[in-house]
């Protein structure tokens, strides 16, 4: 069938797959094939089952996501330092009872619990959370990620793993079996942000580093990326910085930066993520939950994509202030691809803003989200909620293009999403599973 203008302007459709769509066609296909694409999730902070006890899931977890901590402080007169005393399941029993019971979960975090519960069929007002409890214990770990993945519609997370935790890294050193739908990334933070409180677990491991990150560090440093992309084989390195990053400037941050991470992403053919905008503790007392943000200057962006042309930047940034100037530099920029809604942009109305900004100003030409999980089951919310918004914005956005003069079939559809949750991503990083399930070698 043709759209109203294509048959007013006697227009010939150019030969696609498929038939035009009206517009009543174009919001339920859109929707349908939202959820039917099955996406990458390129920024998450789970685990894969080798990795144990690090890898978080279950109600008590779920409930004690440092969103829902920075909330119930808002609403109980419980003082962060007598929280910090309990069990997790007391924490996980107060902020039940106080975000759940005493008040209506209205907020976007306190919603995706519900959402949770409600996806495995569990009651989602009773005072207690016996059921759900019972529920979890009842679960095995390898099939119960499978299933929740499938429920998401996810196919591959990507993990965040930093070498320089020492718990992680032991489970690194042991070597670990590469997972089908677990990727790593080689997290940099401590590294770029806080050299001189770790410049010694290198030295400690026989890297050549100094305090300064002076002489050979930058080299050794390197070396140091090289030896844990053979025992990661990650897909990206990166980095979240603060509001007040600037490039260049002489700090030892941005000499690691510039002479050891940059030259090895080069060599190593990988993107560097950057995650521009947090402005660490400042409520220390809040623990994971006290970081905030800040506006960035992003000439320092610029700077990197003109001054580095053959590296490649993943970049996410956490101010709603900032988010026009990303989509300028990416159109400025082929080697900058903006991706997801950041943790405080990740809210409904937020991500339906810049999401439309993004289309607007670059087509398909960007990732528009991650889900930042750091709970297994918090896939099934944070998917459903971007797949909500997203069919919101496309079938508008297809609405208006029928209504231009370019009518759209369910093929157009089916290549768009898939390039905004599939192959953007898939240009970026090799996501080709890993050729053998074998335990990457221990160095
Ligand atoms: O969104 C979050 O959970 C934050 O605490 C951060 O972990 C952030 O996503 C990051 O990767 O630094
Ligand atoms: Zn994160």
């Amino acid at each position: 069938m043709r759209t109203a203008f294509l048959k007013s302007t006697g227009q010939t459709p150019v030969s696609r797959d498929g038939e035009l769509l009206t517009e009543a066609q174009i919001s339920s296909t859109v929707q349908d094939v939202v959820a039917s694409t099955q996406f990458i999730d390129i920024h998450t902070h789970l685990f894969a089952p080798a990795f144990g006890k690090l890898g978080l899931w279950g109600i008590d977890e779920l409930l004690t996501y440092h969103y829902l901590e920075a909330e119930f402080f808002r609403s109980s007169d419980t003082k962060p330092e007598e929280y910090w005393l309990l069990s997790k399941r007391d924490q996980a029993d107060a902020i039940w009872r106080t975000l759940f019971i005493k008040n209506t979960p209205l907020s976007e975090a306190t919603r995706g619990v519900i959402a949770v519960l409600k996806a495995f069929h569990l009651p989602t007002d009773r005072p207690d959370l016996v059921e759900a409890r019972s529920f979890f214990k009842a679960q095995t770990i390898e099939a119960h990620i499978r299933k929740v993945l499938q429920m998401a519609g996810v196919s591959t997370v990507v993990m965040t793993n930093d070498p320089l935790d020492p718990e992680e890294a032991a489970v690194w050193l042991k070597g670990v079996a590469s997972h089908r739908q677990f990727r790593a990334v080689l997290r940099l933070d401590r590294i770029l942000c806080n050299w001189p409180a770790h410049w010694q677990v290198l030295a400690g491991q026989g890297y050549r580093v100094d305090e300064q990150a002076s002489g050979k560090s930058p080299a050794e440093v390197r070396r140091f990326l090289a030896d844990w992309y053979k025992r990661m084989q990650p897909v990206y390195m990166a980095v979240s910085l603060p509001d007040t990053f600037e490039f260049p400037k002489e700090t030892t941050g941005n000499r690691l930066l510039k002479e050891a991470v940059l030259p090895a992403c080069r060599e190593l053919n990988l993107p560097l993520s950057l995650m521009i905008g947090v402005r660490k503790q400042v409520n220390p007392s809040l623990r994971l939950a006290g970081d905030a943000v800040g506006r960035a200057d992003l000439r320092a962006l610029e700077n990197l994509c003109r001054e580095f042309p053959t590296n490649r930047f993943l970049v996410s940034i956490l101010s709603r202030e900032n988010q026009h100037e990303l989509c300028v530099y990416a159109r400025k920029f082929s080697n900058l691809m903006p991706f997801g809604c950041w943790w405080f942009m990740n809210n409904p109305s937020i991500v339906e803003e810049i999401t439309r900004e993004r289309i607007e100003m670059l087509g398909t030409s960007f990732i528009p989200q991650h889900s930042d999980a750091r709970v297994l089951e918090q896939v099934i919310y944070k998917w459903n909620n971007t797949r909500r918004t997203l069919a919101r914005v496309l079938s508008n956005t297809y609405r208006l293009l029928s209504e231009d003069g370019r009518g759209v079939t369910r093929g157009d559809i089916q290549r768009d999403v898939t390039r905004l949750f599939r192959s953007n991503a898939e240009a970026w990083m090799d996501l080709r599973a890993p050729a053998s399930d074998a335990p990457a070698q221990a160095l």
